[in-house]
């Protein structure tokens, strides 16, 4: 620090950041003259954008300079929040509304020649997530900075995000997502560097006074290097940190002595080695595939991340077993379980504690969220790569799961087939050590995250645990989604109605108070105003999709989506065949009755991974569908089938206002939770949904009468499996129409989809399809039967928004800071006191 005589000179310089209009321009203006060494000239709107970045950044820093020094100052219990994943999106946009300058940079930037609508759209998203775990994290750390937590988001800093998705032929087509060209929104931090050691072999040697000693001496060692976000609060004065990791060669020296010696070019490909690990995001959602270098990923962020916990744990030089009163990190699904392992190592090789010391304080201070029960998903890792990679950590693994097992044999001293159910270790060939296992013994709590899923996972997958740990181990923290982004944000419009009837934005910061719009749900003119924006909104959809795709869709009709991952326990199969059944039907009617019906626009998004064969023959059908349907002159605006490629965060924020109707349709039991079903719900859309993970929940909320459930019921998809397996399965005719229709060629070449049918009529139908078409197209009927009533259907949109309270992602922090993280905000009074 600087000394006392000295900072007096330090003061009167400190920078104080713009707080007006003028302000932003001066800025803005001098970034685009020296940073981007440009002029009024040749400022393009790229150039604008980057200056506009660069002068809300320096905004931000200020911002979470303070916070941090507070933070470090107060000392009080932090929380970590470690994933693999943060789907983030755009920041600009966020940053202005969370520290309330939009509407200054409009008045700016308007000024100085542009629309800030344009300069928002010159960002490329950040996309370092697949799906719903990806964005369910950044939620989250919009809520832990906009509730004042003193938090941490640990992540990687991948050169290439997800893909990006071109359709071609309506085929896939996958495109590398390279996203550091120019991103302002990180700080490189390349005085934050870490050794994370790989390979190698572990010694043991006995030290002067007896105890045994072991220590791993690694083969090869990666940089980390770390690179911080600045997370914005919205309206407070905290300013978060999400630090992503970077991987380099360990040291340049090494190259250089290798190079003297001539060997330049094994000297580069070790660096390049080293660069690989934090190259690439794995593309798949809910979805293990068991790569070596995913381990390594895991490990490199997991020991970075942990190496900075510590050190900053140690300067506060509190006895060890003060630790987990310090420090709680959450394990965002299993991804980062190797954090259990390599603070246990930490603690006992590195810092001399005895075994059972240091396991209190790692059980204390880990907690873990599941987010999926599919077995497909769950991490298994063999036995081998462990060894090759991690030595050390396998021998920890090894004795964690032989003290777990000698605990459960005492309990269970009759039950011999226990042990081998719930050991770490499956004793199969290969042996495999199981991810999620490891994850709660090495936590105090596990959590689901929606109250079915939590149920399920007690009495299914994790049963035994319940039997061992007893109940109150395992918890459900329902997910919320940020109104900020969500709402505010993504359909400003809606946002500022709802605040002429809330007493203003307060409900920005406290969703509940939504519930003051009930009593607007029957007023006509409230009504139409709300009408008149989500057509709006759909016409900005219809004027996207006309410039985009060159399909023209009728504003009117009603928009009916289905944005996500595609993934055959999302049923998007089951989608497109009811839209088939839909032009079926009305290609079979008399001309009069047919123009009686209700004009629909299908609406599809959503990425498949890379290796998901059946997930691509999806995709391919539904354009399929499309250039047929949106071809025929019987049809006409009565259907339309439209695809939108490349759907990311941003698209997420233009589709879901314009939507009236979406799609969550998961075979019973297998969503977890869902997160965009309160998305289209909080921005006045009805759902028709299964009976599955958080559409429980939004009915509870929200009323039976404004959601469009079907289906058959989670507690009975066991018995109907069953019954496909033996023989017991016939198919709904309805389906077998569509079927037949596909096979006949009308929407191209059956083979291109033959995988899509053989997987309901010859292998079993696992997802149900056919057990929960007929109620699928019964209920759409119904959903038709309802829109027509515009005044009702409006009241049910308004109703649903005004219950929508306790989706906040905001709710949910709060859950998890009261009962797994025991950590509270620190409330800022004067906030020039650090
Ligand atoms: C997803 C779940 O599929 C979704 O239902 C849930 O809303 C979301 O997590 C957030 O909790 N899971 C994944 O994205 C995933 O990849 C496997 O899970 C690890």
């Amino acid at each position: 620090a600087i000394p006392e005589p000295q900072r007096e000179a330090w003061k009167k310089h400190s920078v104080s950041g713009f707080s007006d209009k003028d302000g932003f321009e001066k800025e803005l203006v001098r970034h685009v003259e020296t940073t981007l060494a440009r002029s009024m000239y040749n400022c393009d709107e790229n150039a604008a954008y980057a200056a506009s970045s660069l002068a809300f950044r320096d905004r931000l820093i200020l911002d979470w300079n303070r916070t941090q020094q507070r933070q470090t100052y107060r000392d009080n219990k932090r929380v970590y929040y470690l994933s693999l994943e943060f789907l983030m999106g755009r920041a600009l946009d966020n940053a202005m509304l969370n520290i309330g300058q939009k509407d200054l940079a409009k008045a700016g930037l308007s000024e100085l020649g542009y629309r800030i609508e344009d300069i928002i759209d010159q960002e490329h998203d950040a996309a370092l997530g697949n799906g719903g775990l990806g964005r369910l994290a950044a939620c989250f750390l919009d809520s832990l900075a906009s509730l004042n937590y003193p938090a941490w988001g640990y992540g990687l800093r991948y050169r290439y995000g997800i893909f990006k998705q071109q359709i071609v032929n309506g085929y896939q087509v996958e495109v590398p997502d390279y996203w550091l060209h120019f991103n302002p929104w990180e700080f490189p931090r390349h005085d934050i560097s870490i050794d994370i050691g790989f390979h190698g072999q572990v010694h043991k040697k006995t030290d002067e006074n007896g105890k045994t000693v072991t220590s791993w001496e690694p083969g090869q060692m990666v940089k980390a290097v770390a690179y911080d976000v600045p997370i914005p609060g919205y309206d407070t004065p905290t300013t978060n940190n999400l630090r992503l990791w970077s991987s380099e060669a360990a040291s340049e020296e090494f190259d250089f002595q290798r190079f003297n010696r001539g060997e330049y070019e094994s000297a580069v490909a070790e660096q390049q080695t080293a660069e690989t690990i934090s190259a690439v995001l794995y593309p798949n959602d809910n979805l293990d595939r068991g790569k070596e270098l995913r381990l390594k990923q895991q490990y490199f962020w997991v020991a970075a991340s942990l190496y900075d916990i510590v050190r900053r744990f140690k300067k506060s030089r509190r006895p060890w077993r003060e630790f987990p009163d310090q420090v709680a990190i959450q394990l965002n699904d299993t991804h980062p379980t190797l954090a259990v392992v390599e603070l246990q190592r930490v603690l006992i090789d590195l810092e001399g504690l005895e075994w059972d010391d240091a396991w209190n304080i790692v059980v204390e201070t880990f907690g873990y969220t599941n987010h999926t029960v599919l077995p497909e998903a769950l991490e298994k890792w063999s036995v081998g790569l462990f060894q090759h990679l991690l030595p050390r950590h396998l021998q920890i693994i090894y004795d964690i799961n032989l003290f777990f097992l000698q605990k459960v044999e005492r309990m269970f001293p009759d039950d011999r087939d226990m042990l081998r159910r719930i050991s770490i270790i499956e004793e199969a060939s290969p042996k495999m050590v199981r991810m999620a296992y490891l994850a709660i013994v090495g936590s105090h709590k596990v959590n689901g995250v929606a109250e079915l899923h939590s149920d399920l996972i007690k009495t299914t997958i994790f049963k035994d645990f319940v039997a061992i740990f007893g109940p109150d181990k395992f918890t459900n923290v329902t997910n919320g989604i940020t109104p900020r982004r969500w709402l505010h944000q993504a359909n400003a419009k809606l946002s500022d109605l709802i605040a002429t009837k809330c007493e203003g934005n307060g409900f920005l910061n406290d969703l509940t108070m939504l519930s003051k719009l009930e009593k607007f749900a029957e007023d006509k003119e409230f009504r139409k105003e709300w009408a008149e924006i989500k057509f709006a909104n759909k016409v900005r959809l219809a004027k996207y999709i006309k410039e985009t795709m060159g399909i023209s869709v009728n504003p009117s009709a009603l928009f009916d989506v289905q944005v996500k991952r595609i993934h055959e326990y999302k049923r998007q199969q089951m989608n497109i065949f009811g839209v088939i059944h839909r032009y079926l039907t009305l290609k079979a009617m008399a001309p009069e009755k047919r123009k009686k019906q209700q004009p629909r626009v299908s609406i599809f998004g959503g990425k498949a991974a890379p290796g998901y064969w059946m997930a691509k023959q999806i995709i391919h059908l539904i354009n399929s569908v499309g250039s047929v349907v949106n071809n025929d002159a019987d049809i006409g605006d009565l259907l339309k089938v439209v695809f939108i490629a490349d759907y990311n965060v941003s698209k997420a924020e233009m589709i879901i206002p314009a939507s009236d109707l979406s799609e969550h349709i998961s075979t019973a039991g297998t969503e977890a939770s869902g997160t965009s079903n309160m998305k289209f719900v909080l921005n006045g859309g009805l759902i028709i949904g299964t009976c599955d993970g958080a559409n429980i929940e939004i009915t509870r909320e929200t009323g039976e009468n404004n959601i469009f459930l079907f289906g058959n019921l989670a507690e009975d998809v066991e018995d109907l499996r069953h019954a496909h397996t033996y023989g017991q399965h016939s198919l709904d005719p309805d389906l077998v129409k569509v079927f037949d229709e596909i096979n006949k060629g009308t929407f191209g070449s059956p083979e291109d989809f033959g995988g899509l049918v053989a997987s309901v009529r010859e292998h079993g139908d696992y997802y149900l399809v056919s057990d929960d078409f007929h109620s699928y197209i019964e209920t759409h009927a119904l959903v038709d039967e309802a829109y027509k009533n515009q005044e009702e259907w409006v009241s049910k949109c308004v109703l649903s928004v005004a219950r929508m309270g306790f989706f906040s992602s905001d709710r949910c922090i709060n859950e998890y800071a009261e009962s797994i993280w025991n950590v509270e905000p620190l409330v800022v009074k004067d906030d020039a006191k650090a």
